[in-house]
């Protein structure tokens, strides 16, 4: 083993003693995507992490989520600078219906209505009147909002790069469509509407969101390190901190996955197992992790020292998953066999 894979291996070892923290509890993550039409910026799906402590109003926006009900409403009301609405209103071809709402949710206001926030829009003089409409908060609007009408209940924010698309929104021209006065529109006649609005499980390490796990992602977390943040997608060891040790273990995910499914498991030993012993071209990534040009007890520690990180992504219909517990020990009893025979 060089030198530097044994810098590299020590660092993966590090890595797997973090990995025994247990996981924090798990925010609600809500995907919205946009219908843009032929209008397509580089990306159309803002994320946004629902707060438990406004569990009334939270369970409230699950009960439209989860039912459908948002899926084609439009934004209805821009003010670029302070608000941008939707969660109202669907096109029917000759005006905007409000679409049916349940029984109003009592208000829990609780925290500011600051940029990139996510509130429940509400009736005047009412402040228990919120049903489907919401806003998200495109500047600090706490001045006004966190005192008009008892508070405007702070349920959400917007998550990743997710303002960028909603900025982008704030430039497009607004009109006046079925008496409503501010309704962005692309090219004067076509709406922005919610294409799909869905409960969504992050990928932890996903950094950027964009639904692959890959070396863009340890990029962005390594910047982010400097900066600071505390999106849920950045804590790859899930203790409530962003720090050094989820580069490091994000990094020795990417060198354990082989097969590049945003996890370390059963089918990137599979990778190792099927080509073991063999010389394989140099750089070829293929099991060999190493790079030594050779497929052997190095590569398999990169995936056992990364075991079980990351996040699976959900099964197709009918593949079966096995049990944790019993990888870990086909693993194990793998690595045994595999030792003895490198070692004869
Ligand atoms: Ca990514
Ligand atoms: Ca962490
Ligand atoms: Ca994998
Ligand atoms: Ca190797």
């Amino acid at each position: 083993m060089s030198w530097m894979s044994k810098r590299l291996f020590a660092a993966v070892a590090a890595a797997v003693l973090v990995s025994a923290y247990g996981p924090a509890s798990a925010s609600t993550i809500v995907k919205i995507r946009y219908d843009l039409g032929l209008n397509s910026p580089p990306f159309d799906t803002v994320h946004i992490e629902l707060f438990d402590d406004t569990p009334a109003t939270r369970d409230n926006f699950l009960n439209y989520v989860n039912g459908g009900d948002y899926n084609g409403v439009v934004l209805h009301r821009l003010i670029p600078g302070f608000v941008l609405q939707s969660g109202g209103f669907t096109w029917n071809g000759a005006s905007l219906v409000h679409i049916p709402t349940d029984p109003p949710v009592v208000n829990e206001f609780a925290r500011s209505n600051l940029r990139g926030t996510v509130a429940m829009a509400k009736v005047g003089g009412d402040p228990n009147s919120a049903t489907s409409e919401f806003f998200v908060n495109y500047g600090d609007n706490s001045a006004n909002l966190d005192n008009q009408n008892g508070g405007f209940t702070v349920f959400a924010r917007v998550l990743g790069n997710g303002m960028a698309l909603l900025d982008a929104f704030s430039t497009l021209p607004t009109f006046t469509v079925s008496g409503l006065t501010d309704v962005p529109l692309f090219n004067g006649n076509q709406f922005v509407s919610m294409a799909d609005v869905s409960v969504t499980q992050l990928r932890i390490g996903d950094t950027d969101l964009s639904g692959v796990i890959d070396q863009a992602d340890a990029d962005l977390l390594a910047t982010t390190l400097i900066g600071g943040t505390d999106e849920p997608q950045f804590d790859v060891d899930e203790n409530g901190t962003v720090n050094q040790a989820d580069l490091d273990l994000l990094n020795a995910l990417l060198l354990g996955d082989i097969d590049g499914d945003g996890f370390v498991g059963i089918t990137d030993m599979n990778v190792v197992l099927t080509n073991w012993n063999q010389s394989v071209p140099p750089g070829d990534p293929l099991a060999d992790v190493s790079g030594d040009g050779f497929v052997g007890i190095d590569d398999l520690n990169a995936v056992l020292g990364a075991w079980n990180v990351g996040s699976q992504p959900p099964p197709s219909a009918g593949a079966a998953v096995p049990e944790p517990a019993t990888i870990g020990l086909l693993g194990l009893g793998g690595l045994t066999l595999l030792r003895r025979r490198h070692a004869s």
